[in-house]
């Protein structure tokens, strides 16, 4: 099994630790990028980080992964609660997903608590801020490791 892991963020996720703090934290995308590049060394995974406001990178990235990626994180930012598109790009993808949130979507607007991406996902993980990556990656080394057994 591919031990590459595409780690997919959505739209507006580029302003992390530049605005509302309160909701969303202090570390920048860059530093969460940096964090779960040292922990892929640690678990012997590869990661490609990538994020984007258009949701058409996003499918293409997903498409690509089919391709060569044994596990995805992605936190689709407010795609998750719009795109179906995504959802159906995921549904072609055969290996763990793990859906990640900074916030506890089920603590906010009513429109956040459902998720497209939700039902298909390995596991869901919200609410943690930016230690939800790790542990996300964490989660898929784990999943990579029992599969190969
Ligand atoms: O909690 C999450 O991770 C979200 O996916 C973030 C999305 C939101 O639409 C989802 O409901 C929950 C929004 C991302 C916006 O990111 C920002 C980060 C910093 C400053 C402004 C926006």
């Amino acid at each position: 099994m591919s031990r590459l892991i595409y780690i997919l963020n959505g739209p507006n996720l580029n302003l992390l630790g530049k605005r509302q703090p309160a909701i969303y934290g202090y570390e920048t995308l860059a530093d969460v990028e940096k964090e779960c590049r040292e922990l892929a060394k640690e678990l012997n995974l590869e990661i490609r980080f990538h994020q984007s406001n258009r949701e058409y990178e996003i499918i293409d990235w997903i498409h690509e992964a089919r391709e060569i990626a044994g596990g995805i994180a992605i936190n689709p930012g407010a795609f998750t609660h719009t795109s179906v598109a995504i959802l159906d790009a995921l549904n072609t993808f055969d290996h763990p997903i793990i859906e990640v949130h900074l916030s506890n979507i089920h603590k906010r607007e009513a429109f956040r608590h459902h998720s497209y991406v939700s039902p298909i996902a390995s596991g869901v993980i919200a609410g943690f801020g930016t230690q939800g990556y790790p542990f996300a990656l964490r989660r898929l080394a784990k999943l990579l490791d029992t599969e190969k057994k």
